[in-house]
């Protein structure tokens, strides 16, 4: 996959240059190893909730290849959250090194790896994206953004798509690894299916934000992101014109993330902030 930086000129240029081949050949890793064979390490939160040998292995190389790069910058990795460190220089990296990992575990070809950095803390309702990258390797597809000069995939300009009548939207969403979330997940998509055009689950959030840009949804929320799930995405789905935030114009928290062309966003948040209220969510 060609790797090149971000616009001559923009301020951002050499950290997306460097989040890009860092993710290009971690994604190549990740495939590589894949393609010999997935091996679950360990479950987290429940059983559903797994990590591969693989996720430890692509989160160690990122990790080792950006503090090489940039020994003061900070790092926050989802493999490795009892040791993220703050750094000094002020930006910190926001690292899934393989986002869609059941998909990952299945052989299905829709994960990647999500690098992004920040200004400030760690923390979604605070920081300032930069730069980001998600690439899925199972289909060579590169998706980049920095902050104020638009998103791309390769060299291809995304936009969102035009809003539409909640009743055409194609709508995707995810759901927690938790049996007794999921349950009213699913009560909360029985109601919303009828009043839009589809559902999408693709089971791995940085693609669903890299589609909500490139127009293949018109929208996309979900229930329980951590940081590594949207840091690269929500800046890809942002540069391409989608509003990205929680409920009320709050950031993207564990509670809610939603991405979609504005006018959308407002009448897809408004329906689903009381079904989650009906949902007990
Ligand atoms: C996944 C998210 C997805 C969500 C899954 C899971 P992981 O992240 O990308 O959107 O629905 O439950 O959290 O665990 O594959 O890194």
């Amino acid at each position: 996959m060609p790797v090149r930086s971000g616009p001559v000129g923009d301020p951002n240029r050499e950290l997306l240059g460097l989040a890009r081949s860092i993710a290009v050949e971690a994604a190549e890793l990740a495939a590589k190893r894949r393609a010999e064979g997935v091996t679950v390490a360990a479950s987290k939160s429940s059983a559903e909730d797994i990590v591969t040998f693989a996720d430890r292995e692509v989160e160690a190389f990122i990790r080792s290849s950006l503090l090489a790069a940039r020994p003061n910058d900070g790092f926050l990795g989802e493999e490795s959250t009892e040791s993220a460190s703050a750094g000094t220089s002020g930006l910190t990296w926001v690292v899934d090194p393989i986002d869609g990992t059941v998909n990952y575990l299945y052989g299905i070809p829709a994960y990647n790896v999500s690098i992004a950095v920040v200004e400030g803390e760690a923390d979604p309702e605070t920081w300032h994206a930069l730069a980001g990258c998600v690439v899925n390797p199972a289909i060579g597809e590169v998706f980049t953004a920095t902050d104020a000069r638009g998103a791309f995939l390769g060299d291809t300009a995304l936009h969102v798509n035009p809003a539409s009548d909640l009743s055409q939207a194609l709508v995707a969403t995810g759901f927690a690894y938790s049996a007794e979330v999921r349950a009213r997940q699913g009560l909360v998509l029985s109601k919303l299916l009828p009043q839009v055009r589809d559902i999408r689950r693709i089971g791995a959030a940085a693609l669903d934000l890299c589609y909500v840009a490139a127009g293949r949804y018109d929208a996309y929320f979900e229930r329980g992101l951590k940081p590594w799930d949207h840091a690269a995405g929500a800046l890809i789905a942002r540069e391409a014109g989608a509003h990205v935030g929680g409920f009320d114009g709050s950031p993207v928290t564990a509670d809610f993330g939603l991405a979609a062309e504005p006018v959308l966003a407002a009448r897809l948040e408004a329906i689903v902030a009381d079904l989650f209220r009906e949902a007990g969510l």
